[in-house]
């Protein structure tokens, strides 16, 4: 079939499916949405013989709105592969607030239309965040201007949003490098005008704003052997704990699982932190998943290997206690990805932490994800 007419086929199809796939990438419907147009969406059974419990785990990646619109392979790549995307920068706060009292909503608009047209669930990346913050944050002064301008920022972002972004990473690494305890949270201008407060204020506003969208709390480094990663599990669990017991909402944990092939999987500690956040009553989901190959071999199948290898073991580690809500990678294609911004490789030869590679093919690490999608609900 000529490429214009399959396209046009699937599109229409897609307008159609729009609300099913929101629907069942949120993980609350039954329905087999997009199954048979996207390829990560093959289904085990045959058109028709689809029930919840052969439903695949949604796949999603960050995607990045002008390769969108400069690079149609990748944008064609994007559409038939995820079922969900989540904008790498254009929420943040730097992208939408360059100066005080100012929204910039082009960008973040048009990823949001480009899901919205394409059938793809959209999440939300991220609220209340330490990182890519606008200068002027820096003057905000005390406690009332900070819970001002956090509140404000919720309100305006979320309810633009509402019954688009079904799912928000509401509060985004709270936790220091090595926390002592479940108060130890990252330098942030929120942390430290608002102190423990900033994670409650935010969750709650972001509830009052769409009371329909899933609030995650997104943490990284959680998996790894070593006395900080543990540190961090149990830092983790009490915050959650507190935030329970103080009533506020909070519906899933998302695991950004930024992997690393040289760092060995706590698999007993992983599994022990998610049978908490189980036994919370919280869903989870992995937000950012990708593995950092700076220090592996060069040879080009080898490395493919050790990445899919880690990236198995993890997701099996996760899927023994939990099935994850939806699995995204943080970039679909080795040619966007922030690895080699703090992870070059010596021998200069680019990263490849994502499942597409920079010529947009599968590589190992795309059937690994793609086998731990059909674990059964
Ligand atoms: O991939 C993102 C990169 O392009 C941005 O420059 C950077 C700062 O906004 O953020 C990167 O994404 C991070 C994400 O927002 C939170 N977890 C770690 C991600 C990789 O650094």
């Amino acid at each position: 079939m000529h490429r214009a007419s399959m396209s046009k086929l699937i599109h229409s199809r897609r307008d159609f499916l729009v609300h099913a796939a929101k629907a069942a990438a949120l993980g609350i419907s039954g329905t087999a949405a997009l199954s048979g147009v996207s390829s990560f969406a093959t289904p085990l059974t045959g058109a028709g013989q689809t029930s919840a419990s052969d439903e695949l785990i949604p796949y999603g990646a960050a995607a990045r709105s002008d390769a969108l619109v400069s690079d149609l392979p990748y944008r064609d790549a994007i559409i038939a592969n995820c079922r969900m995307i989540v904008p790498e920068s254009e929420l943040k706060w730097d992208a939408l607030r360059p100066t005080r009292g100012e929204f910039r909503f082009e960008k973040s608009d048009a990823i949001v239309d480009f899901g919205r047209q394409n059938g793809i669930a959209v999440r939300g990346h991220t609220l209340a965040w330490y990182g890519a913050m606008p200068g002027w944050t820096d003057e905000i002064a005390d406690r009332a201007e900070a819970e001002r301008e956090l509140v404000d920022h919720i309100e305006t972002v979320v309810s633009r949003y509402r019954g688009q972004i079904p799912s928000w990473d509401v509060v985004n690494e709270p936790l220091a490098e090595w926390p002592d305890d479940e108060f130890a949270f990252r330098p942030s201008i929120w942390a430290r005008r608002l102190g423990a407060d900033y994670l409650s204020i935010a969750l709650r506003e972001a509830a009052l704003a769409d009371p329909d969208a899933r609030l995650v709390l997104n943490e990284y480094d959680v998996e790894f052997k070593g006395p900080r990663f543990a540190a961090r599990r149990k830092a983790l669990i009490a915050l959650l704990r507190s935030l329970r017991d103080r009533g506020v909402p909070l519906h899933a944990v998302g695991l950004q699982a930024h992997l690393f092939a040289d760092r060995a999987i706590d698999r007993d500690g992983l599994q022990a932190l998610l049978a908490e956040i189980k036994a919370l009553g919280l869903d989870v989901l992995v937000t950012e998943l990708d593995v950092i190959d700076y220090t592996l071999p060069g040879r080009v199948s080898e490395r493919d290997a050790m990445v899919a290898g880690v990236a198995g073991q993890f997701l099996q580690a996760v899927c023994d206690v939990v099935r994850p809500k939806a699995i995204l990678t943080w970039g679909l294609s080795d040619r966007y990805t922030w690895v080699p911004i703090y992870f070059t490789r010596r021998d200069g030869m680019p990263n490849r932490p994502l499942p597409l590679d920079a010529d947009l093919r599968r590589k190992p690490l795309y059937d690994v994800i793609d086998e731990f999608r059909r674990k059964p609900a």
